[in-house]
C-alpha cells in the first residue's frame, strides 16, 4: 500500500513538473530561497522588489536596495527609472540604487534576470537608464471583452465583475510588465467606446489602476472624440465649442480624482470612420489640444494618433505623412504623436513611416504591433524583434547620417519633451497568455527594446529562452545550449520566412477580404473600397509587378530625405527587399543575384516554405530536450505554419503566374494546390486555427 501511495504520489509528482501550460511567461524561477534583503524605504514598491529577492536570489551575499537622491547618481539627467547595481565579489553586498522605488524594483528584476542567466556571480558593475521613459502596451480591448486583432483567448479585464471581483491575473500581468520595464498600458481599443468614460467603467479602470500602481504601471485610456456628445449629451463635440472644452476638463478632473497617477489619453481620430475634429472644420492640431489642455493640469498627455487615410486618389503610404507634417510644431508640449512603423499598416515588411525624423518639433513616438494581425495571428512563430530593430535602425538622415528613427524619438537628436514607444499587445485570456508559447518572446522583445532598444534581437532572444526553457527538464548545460542555438536560431529568421512566404520583395496587403490571415491576391470586391483590395497594392498585370511609388509614380519616394528618395526612386539603388514597395518591376527585370524578377519571386516563396519546414524538423529534434506540454503545442502551430506557408505559397504563384505567363524555375517546389480550388476557399474567421488539413489541401 505504502509503495503504491509513494508510485501515485511521484507520478503527481512528475506530473507537476511537467504541467508547463505557460502561465508563468519568462517568471519561472522557484520562489522558495530565504534571502537576506533590506531597504532604506518602505512601500508598496519597495516591498514587492523585497519580496522578489528575499523569495528568488540565491546568490548567497545579502541585498541591500538603496533609494539615493536624485542627483547624486551622477552627471546627466537620468531617467527617475534609471538604477545601477554594484558588488565588488562574494564577500561583499549586492546594493542597488536608484533615485526612486520603481527604479529599485527594476533593478531587482535585472538581478534576478543576471542569475538566471548565470551572471550573477562575483562582480557586478551594471548602470542602466531607459531610452524611452513612457513604454506602454496598447490593449484593444473592448467592453464585451472581445480583442480587436486579439488571438490569444479574450481581454483579460473583466469589465462585468470589476471593480468588485479582481482577478489574480491582473497582478501577474503588472509584474510580467514590470519584469521587463514596461511601465504603462492603455486598457481599452482604440476603436473607443464612449462608455470607457461612464463613471461605472472609471471605477473599474480604478480598480485596475490600483493593482497596476505598485509595479509602476500607469493606466491611460483611449477616447471615443465624440465623448462630449455621445456620453456627455452636448449637441456638439466641436473642440472649439465652450462647452465641449469644459466637458472634457470635468471628465479629466473626475478621472484625476480617481486615479491621481493617470497617465493620459490615447486617440484615434478621423481614421477609418471614427469621429474627430475634422467633422467640425477643426484639424487634429486643434483636437489634440483641446484635450491636452484639459489635461495639463494633472500632468496628463495626449498621444494623438497619425494612423489616417481615406479613399481617393492619393497612395494611401502618403496620407499621414500629408495630414500631419502641416501640423509640426503647433501641438501643445503634452501631445506625442503615435505613428506606426511603417507608412501603410503592420505588414510584414515596410519601409519606415517618413514622419519619423520629418516631424522636428513635435514629439513623434513609435507604435509597433506585438499581436501578429499579419504575420499569422498565434498560429505562426513570428519573433517580432527583428522587425522593430530594422525600423528602429532605419537611418530618415533627417539631421545627417545617424538620425535613425529610433534616435529622432528617444530623445538624441531633438528635445522631445515627451519620448514614448508603444506596443499593442498580444496578452488574452488563453492559459499561456499569447496563444502560441513562442509569442511570449514578442511582449517580453518589446518590453526590453522599449528599455534598450540597442539590445540585439538574438541578446534578447537567448535571455527569453534562457528564463522561459532553462529549467523545464533535468538538462545538461550542454544539452541547454543545444537547445538554445536550435531555437534561438529558428525564432530568428522566422520573420524573414513570415514575409518570404507571405509577401516577400516590398508586396503588402496580399490578404484575403474579410481577415488578415490566408492570402487573396485576387480578391476584388465590386463597390469595395479600392485601398481595401489587394490590386491596390500589388497592381500586378501581364507586364510586372509592384505600387510605383517612385517619382514617375506616386512620388511617395519625396516625402523621405533627398538621399533616401534618391535611392529609392532608382530600381538599381532601391533595395531589393522593398522593390515592390517602390516600383512597378517588369517580370524580366534582372535582380542582383542574375534572376529574373519573376523568378526570385518565385525562389522567395520557395525559400519562405523551406524554412518553416527546417523550423519544423529543428523542433522535432529538441524534442528530448524540452517539457512534452510545450512540446507538442509548439509542434503542432508549426504544423499549422507550414500548412498556411505552402498555402500562401500557392495562392500568390499560382496567381501571379497567370499574369505573368512565366514557368515556376527549376528548384522551386511546384505549388500543390489547384488556384481554381484555392479561389473558393473560404476560411471560417471563427475558426482560423482549426481549419483542418482536408479543407484546405483540396484534393
Ligand atoms: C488596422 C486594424 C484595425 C485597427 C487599425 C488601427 O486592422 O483593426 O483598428 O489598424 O490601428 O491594422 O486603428
Amino acid at each position: 500500500m505504502k509503495k503504491l501511495i509513494s508510485i501515485i504520489s511521484l507520478i503527481i509528482c512528475a506530473g507537476q513538473i511537467q504541467a508547463e501550460d505557460g502561465s508563468r511567461l519568462w517568471l519561472r524561477a522557484p520562489a522558495t530561497a530565504h534571502a537576506e534583503v533590506s531597504c532604506n524605504k518602505q512601500s508598496p514598491t519597495t516591498d514587492i522588489a523585497l519580496k522578489e529577492i528575499r523569495t528568488q536570489w540565491r546568490g548567497g551575499t545579502p541585498v541591500l536596495l538603496k533609494i539615493q537622491p536624485a542627483g547624486k547618481s551622477g552627471g546627466g539627467r537620468l531617467s527617475p527609472d534609471s538604477y545601477s547595481i554594484r558588488c565588488r565579489g562574494v564577500d561583499d553586498v549586492v546594493t542597488i540604487e536608484s533615485a526612486t522605488e520603481q527604479g529599485l524594483l527594476y533593478g531587482a528584476y535585472h538581478l534576478l534576470r543576471l542569475q538566471e542567466m548565470g551572471q550573477a556571480d562575483g562582480q557586478l558593475q551594471v548602470v542602466e537608464s531607459p531610452r524611452y521613459d513612457i513604454r506602454i502596451l496598447n490593449h484593444w480591448d473592448n467592453p464585451d471583452r472581445s480583442v480587436e486583432r486579439g488571438y490569444a483567448g479574450i481581454s483579460l479585464w473583466n469589465w462585468e465583475e470589476l471593480p468588485a471581483t479582481v482577478s489574480p491575473r491582473y497582478e501577474a500581468y503588472a509584474r510580467a510588465n514590470a519584469s521587463v520595464g514596461i511601465n504603462a498600458t492603455v486598457l481599452n481599443n482604440v476603436n473607443a467606446s464612449p462608455q470607457i468614460l461612464s463613471a461605472a467603467y472609471l471605477a473599474k479602470v480604478k480598480a485596475l489602476a490600483d493593482i497596476f500602481r505598485p509595479y509602476g504601471i500607469r493606466v491611460y485610456l483611449s477616447i471615443n472624440f465624440s465623448s462630449p456628445t455621445e456620453l456627455g449629451g452636448l449637441p456638439t463635440s466641436d473642440p472649439s465649442d465652450k462647452a465641449v472644452r469644459r466637458w472634457w476638463k470635468d471628465k479629466a478632473g473626475e478621472i484625476y480624482e480617481l486615479i491621481p497617477d493617470f497617465g493620459g489619453f490615447l486617440v484615434k481620430a478621423n481614421s477609418e470612420g471614427l469621429p474627430g475634429p475634422q467633422d467640425f472644420g477643426r484639424t487634429h492640431a486643434d483636437g489634440a489640444n483641446m484635450i491636452a489642455d484639459a489635461l495639463k493640469p494633472h500632468k496628463g498627455i495626449v498621444m494623438w494618433r497619425a494612423f489616417v487615410y481615406n479613399p481617393g486618389d492619393e497612395d494611401r503610404a502618403k496620407q499621414a505623412y500629408r495630414e500631419f507634417m502641416p501640423f509640426d510644431g503647433r501641438f501643445r508640449d503634452n501631445v506625442i504623436v503615435q505613428v506606426k512603423n511603417g507608412p501603410v499598416d503592420f505588414q510584414p515588411r515596410e519601409p519606415f513611416s517618413p514622419l519619423f525624423g520629418a516631424m522636428k518639433k513635435t514629439p513623434v513616438m513609435a507604435e509597433f504591433q506585438i499581436t501578429q494581425e499579419y504575420l499569422g495571428f498565434s498560429n505562426h512563430l513570428a519573433y517580432l524583434a527583428p522587425m522593430w530593430k530594422e525600423c528602429l535602425d532605419s537611418d530618415t538622415y533627417q539631421q545627417g547620417e545617424g538620425s535613425t528613427v529610433a534616435r529622432v524619438t528617444d530623445g538624441s537628436i531633438y528635445p522631445q519633451k515627451i519620448k514614448a514607444i508603444a506596443g499593442v499587445a498580444n496578452t488574452g485570456t488563453d492559459v499561456n497568455w499569447c496563444g502560441h508559447h513562442l509569442a511570449q518572446a514578442n511582449w517580453y522583445a518589446f518590453g526590453r527594446l522599449a528599455w534598450n532598444h540597442q539590445l540585439s534581437s538574438k541578446e534578447i532572444a537567448d535571455e527569453w529562452i534562457t528564463l522561459t526553457f532553462k529549467d523545464a527538464t533535468d538538462r545538461t548545460a550542454a544539452d541547454f545550449s543545444f537547445f538554445k542555438g536550435e531555437l534561438s536560431r529558428m525564432m530568428l529568421e522566422s520573420r524573414e520566412a513570415v514575409v518570404e512566404y507571405m509577401m516577400p520583395l516590398g508586396l503588402h496587403h496580399l490578404f484575403a477580404w474579410g481577415h488578415h490571415y490566408g492570402p487573396e491576391p485576387w480578391c476584388d470586391i465590386p463597390g469595395a473600397r479600392p485601398d481595401w483590395m489587394p490590386g491596390y497594392y500589388h497592381k500586378a498585370d501581364a507586364e510586372g509587378i509592384g505600387f510605383d511609388r517612385s517619382r514617375t509614380g506616386s512620388n511617395a519616394t519625396a516625402q523621405y530625405h533627398a538621399r533616401l528618395a534618391e535611392r529609392f526612386d532608382n530600381p538599381a539603388t532601391c533595395p531589393e527587399e522593398l522593390i515592390l514597395w517602390f516600383h512597378h518591376v517588369p517580370w524580366d527585370h534582372r535582380m542582383k543575384s542574375g534572376n529574373t524578377l519573376w523568378e526570385e519571386l518565385c525562389h522567395a516563396y520557395g525559400r519562405g516554405v523551406v524554412r518553416v519546414n527546417s523550423f519544423r524538423t529543428a523542433w522535432g529534434r529538441l524534442e528530448k530536450y524540452v517539457d512534452a506540454e510545450r512540446f507538442v503545442h509548439i509542434r503542432n502551430k508549426l504544423k499549422i505554419q507550414i500548412r498556411d506557408a505552402v498555402w500562401w505559397r500557392d495562392a500568390c504563384l499560382l496567381y501571379f503566374q497567370e499574369l505573368s505567363g512565366r514557368p515556376i524555375p527549376y528548384g522551386v517546389e511546384p505549388p500543390i494546390h489547384d488556384l481554381k480550388r484555392l479561389k473558393q476557399f473560404r476560411l471560417n474567421i471563427d475558426n482560423h486555427t482549426n481549419v483542418s488539413e482536408s479543407e484546405l489541401f483540396m484534393k
